[in-house]
């Protein structure tokens, strides 16, 4: 089975939670819109007239004759397909949350750049930005990372957020903390001692063969300032 991913082709952003399960799956996949042509691709598969099941935005992945969307869903799918979750029921609910979790932080990482519309730039909502990233270093990023540390520390491991083998939301936070290093940089080193454990999975994942070298390749497209993880410096000052 080959795999398509549809995501946009210049950034990380939620495709890159997708691309990171396909890669430690090792599964063959395209990512469709890095070709050429990919972009226009993409449009026609989402808007398709006949699609049964239309995704209403990227990241989208064709299996055979099913569209899955939603970044949540269709790492439920291939976490189940793929051993990348629990195949019981409990088991795999829970990674679920812990993913919709993780995609709670992404919403809130978008609005700290966009606060007031994703439609107007960056730019025109730069005040509101520094207002809302200030409360987000504060208040939200402690929240969620207490979060995490305690979900690690009651599996008692600092490799795993779910029982003793790797899930695909363990490679989610991996991102999620690599992507508020990147745009928070001077924030999380200095939260960094308050979370060892979250900071653990982070490393195990990197470490891992496949991810690694993932990592080194060019299917790794850099962070920047066109995604969801960006780097504004007003947006973390040094404290
Ligand atoms: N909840 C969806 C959100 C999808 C989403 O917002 N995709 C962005 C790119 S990261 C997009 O292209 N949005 C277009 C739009 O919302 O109009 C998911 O997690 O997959």
């Amino acid at each position: 089975m080959r795999y398509l991913l549809y995501y946009w082709p210049s950034i990380q952003g939620r495709g890159e939670f997708v691309r990171l399960a396909l890669e430690e799956a090792g599964v063959a996949y395209e990512d469709v819109a890095r070709a050429p042509d990919g972009v226009d691709r993409m449009m026609a598969a989402m808007q398709a007239p006949d699609a049964a099941h239309p995704p209403y935005a990227p990241p989208f992945l064709q299996a055979g004759r099913m569209l899955i969307g939603q970044t949540a869903n269709i790492l439920q799918f291939l976490g189940r397909r793929h051993n990348l979750a629990p195949a019981g029921e409990s088991g795999a609910l829970w990674t679920h949350q812990l993913q919709l979790t993780l995609a709670d932080v992404v919403a809130e990482v978008h609005d700290t750049h966009h606060p007031i519309a994703s439609g107007l730039y960056y730019e025109d909502q730069r005040e509101a930005a520094r207002e809302c990233a200030k409360h987000f270093r504060a208040e939200r990023i402690p929240k969620y990372l207490d979060y995490f540390e305690r979900v690690l520390e009651r599996n008692g491991s600092d490799e795993h957020l779910v029982g003793r083998k790797l899930t695909y939301a363990d490679l989610s936070l991996f991102q999620v903390v690599s992507g508020l290093q990147y745009a928070f940089p001077h924030a999380m080193a200095a939260l960094a001692p308050r979370y060892p454990r979250v900071l653990g999975v982070k490393v195990a994942v990197e470490q891992r063969p496949r991810i690694a070298s993932y990592l080194a390749s060019s299917r790794r497209i850099p962070f920047n300032e066109e995604g969801i993880f960006r780097r504004y410096p007003e947006l973390d000052p040094p404290a």
